[in-house]
C-alpha cells in the first residue's frame, strides 16, 4: 500500500496545476562533483524550454532550478540532467 500511497503523492505533485506559475525545485544531484559538473549540468538544464532561473552548487550536490510550469514539468528537468550523464532527484521541502 506504501507504494500505491508514493505513487498517488507523486502524482498529484507532479500534475500540472490549471494555473501557470513560476515553480522552483531543487534537484539532488549526486553525480556532481566539480565546477565541471556543475556548468554541464547548468547548460542541459538551459535548453529546457520555460526554465528560468538556475542555480547549481557542486558543493550541495543540488540544482535549484526555477521554471515555468505551463512550459514544461520537473520530469523534463530531471530527463535533461539524466541525458547529460547526472540522474537527479527533487529534494522533498
Ligand atoms: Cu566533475
Amino acid at each position: 500500500m506504501k507504494t500505491l500511497t508514493t505513487a498517488v503523492v507523486l502524482y498529484l505533485v507532479l500534475s500540472a496545476p490549471a494555473w501557470a506559475a513560476n515553480t522552483t525545485v531543487t534537484l539532488t544531484v549526486p553525480g556532481m562533483h566539480c565546477a565541471a559538473c556543475q556548468i554541464t549540468i547548468k547548460k542541459a538544464l538551459n535548453k529546457v524550454e520555460g526554465v528560468g532561473k538556475i542555480d547549481v552548487s557542486f558543493e550541495k550536490k543540488e540544482a535549484v532550478v526555477t521554471f515555468d510550469d505551463a512550459k514544461t514539468k520537473v520530469e523534463a528537468l530531471l530527463e535533461a540532467t539524466k541525458n547529460a550523464g547526472y540522474p537527479s532527484t527533487v529534494k522533498p521541502r
